[in-house]
């Protein structure tokens, strides 16, 4: 399929919007994480785009985190092919070149937190309905290392050991109070906002900001390149068990049963 990603250009700014569309919930499936990485390839080569405004088009949710269909029931040659997809949207998507803001107007579970967590800034439309926070012990699961890097790279260590071992989601409130984001403002005016800070962070030259991200950014990617075939090989193995499958067939329930 096509057209999951909107991408619009502001060739004058030099600062795009991603819009995720994958409907209903933006979990991120193989297809989808392909077409994502698509889209980013093409905008980090066009000289013309500086900076990135990465949203959702999905009412309510920005995205649903992994898509836990590509975790149940699938070959062992799956899960491997998946999960090199998500270890290099997080390797792009972290490394960008680009200014990157998330404008985070729906939950954010998991997967969907990792993504806003790549992004230099992130902005939280201000619903009491809305949620952020890497869940996964929720569903059974652990989230992998360079997850827990990330989050420990956004909001330190002591406040990512709570988060993890209790899969904590976050009223955007907390969020804001722990710098999981970084600031909040009602509904209407995230895109308004992530195009005013954006100017912001433009205005610093590129070649000083890049190399500064990747001063601060490299070591966490070298741990996740320097191990990147036994990270496949753990997922493999791990997900494959039948108590995880059960783990996650339990949780699929649940979330049915919720809905009622
Ligand atoms: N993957 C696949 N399908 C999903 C997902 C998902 N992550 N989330 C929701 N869906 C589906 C639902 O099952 C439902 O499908 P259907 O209509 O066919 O029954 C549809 O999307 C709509 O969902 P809801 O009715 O629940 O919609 P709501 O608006 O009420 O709620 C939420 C939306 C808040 C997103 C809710 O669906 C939710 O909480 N989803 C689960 C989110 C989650 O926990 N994601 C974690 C995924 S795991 C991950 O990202 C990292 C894993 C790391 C792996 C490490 C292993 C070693």
């Amino acid at each position: 399929g096509h057209g999951r990603v909107a991408v619009e250009l502001d060739s004058s700014a030099g600062v795009a919007v991603m819009k995720m569309e994958n409907l209903p919930v933006n979990s991120l499936s193989l297809d989808f994480l392909t077409e994502f990485l698509i889209s980013l390839e093409k905008l980090e080569n066009d000289r013309g785009c500086r900076g990135v405004i990465l949203t959702s088009g999905a009412p309510k949710i920005f995205s649903a985190g992994l898509d836990i269909m590509e975790m149940y029931r699938k070959s062992t040659e799956h899960y491997a092919e998946f999960w090199k997809t998500v270890q290099e949207m997080w390797l792009r998507l972290y490394q960008s070149n680009m200014v990157t803001i998330a404008a985070i107007n729906g939950s954010s579970p998991a997967g969907g937190c990792l993504m806003a967590m790549c992004c230099d800034y992130r902005i939280m439309a201000e619903n009491p309905k809305y949620s952020i926070g890497l869940n996964e012990t929720q569903l059974g699961i652990v989230a992998p290392f360079w997850f827990k890097d990330t989050m420990v790279n956004t909001i330190g260590n002591r406040a990512t050991e709570r988060s993890l071992e209790l899969g904590l989601l976050y009223s955007p409130p907390e969020a804001h109070k722990i710098g999981l984001v970084d600031q909040l403002v009602p509904e209407e005016k995230i895109q308004s906002t992530a195009a005013a800070v954006m100017s912001q962070w433009l205005a610093i030259p590129d070649h000083a900001r890049q190399i500064t991200k990747s001063m601060m950014r490299k070591p966490t990617v070298d741990r996740l390149l320097a191990h990147r075939e036994s990270d496949i090989q753990n997922f493999v193995s791990f997900i494959t068990k039948d108590a995880i499958q059960k783990s996650l067939h339990m949780y699929m329930e649940m979330l049915k049963q919720r809905r009622g």
